[in-house]
């Protein structure tokens, strides 16, 4: 099957090139999203000698969330059958890629996440992640009844099948954007599995501030009333029916 990653980057200069020359040889494309960037990270992604590299550019800034969609319009286009998202902050190991990738591939999995909260180096991540983390875990499997650990990790991949299903226009084109597409996959009934994820925290920036908690809580407000009345009638989701979680110790709730 054709693979392919999308990298969205915002004024990545720092990470960028570090972060393409690891992504695996069994790649077949890698579409950088650059979201309106204003150091040299479209330069510097243009010039990586890697001829599997294109770069989409925002002219202006849109955020994660809309890079990502666009990411994975234009791989889908192009013919990717799977489509993986490692961030261009270079915080997503190569190592776990095929592993990430492999549950679509076998055909088990539409979407699949990466785990943080599972792996042994979970203490590496700051002490702040891991709170907002582990509440908004909570948050996100009352509103979309998927039995999420770590509905914050970028490290994704889908199916282009799914893709093909969802309405991107609508997900949240921002922080946020992870437990929004996690809302919309659980709607269109997908199966999500989570998998283990190495953390990475070195010196990369971080555009995540304390307020996107209130920002993804509303997200998942919204999601959840939609959810309340799409069973209202008769079109009812209502998970565990909706995901397909492994390396879940207990049952979630929803
Ligand atoms: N901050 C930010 N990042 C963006 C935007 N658009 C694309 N990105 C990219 O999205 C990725 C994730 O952004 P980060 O701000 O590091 O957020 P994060 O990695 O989810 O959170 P941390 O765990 O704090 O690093 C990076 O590769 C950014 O370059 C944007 O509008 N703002
Ligand atoms: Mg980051």
């Amino acid at each position: 099957m054709r693979v392919a990653v999308v990298v969205p980057a915002f004024n990545e200069m720092e990470q960028i090139e570090a972060t393409l020359a690891g992504i695996p040889d069994w790649v077949d494309q890698i579409w950088v999203v650059d979201d309106g960037s204003c150091d040299a990270t479209v330069m510097l992604a243009t010039r990586s000698g890697d001829p599997r590299v294109r770069v989409h550019r925002h002219a202006v800034n849109q955020g994660v969330g809309r890079a990502i969609a666009t990411g994975y319009l234009a791989a889908v286009t192009e013919g990717a059958e799977v489509v993986a998202v490692m961030a261009g902050d270079n915080q997503m190991d190569p190592t776990d890629l095929a592993r990430v990738v492999e549950p679509v591939l076998r055909g088990e999995a539409d979407y699949v996440k990466g785990n943080r909260f599972a792996h042994a180096e979970r203490r590496r991540m700051p002490a702040a992640r891991r709170l907002a983390g582990y509440g908004l875990a909570h948050v996100t499997r009352f509103a979309t009844g998927l039995r999420i650990d770590d509905p914050q990790c970028g490290y994704t991949a889908i199916a282009a099948s799914a893709v093909r299903r969802l309405d991107l226009d609508d997900l949240w084109p921002r922080f946020g954007y992870p437990n929004d597409l996690l809302a919309l996959l659980a709607a269109a009934r997908l199966r999500v599995v989570e998998i283990p994820v190495r953390p990475v925290y070195a010196d990369e920036r971080s555009g995540v501030r304390p307020w996107h908690v209130l920002v993804i809580t509303g997200l998942l407000a919204r999601r959840f009333v939609q959810r309340v009345a799409r069973r209202a009638h008769g079109q009812g989701d209502l998970a565990g029916s909706t995901g397909e979680i492994r390396w879940r110790r207990t049952p979630g709730s929803g």
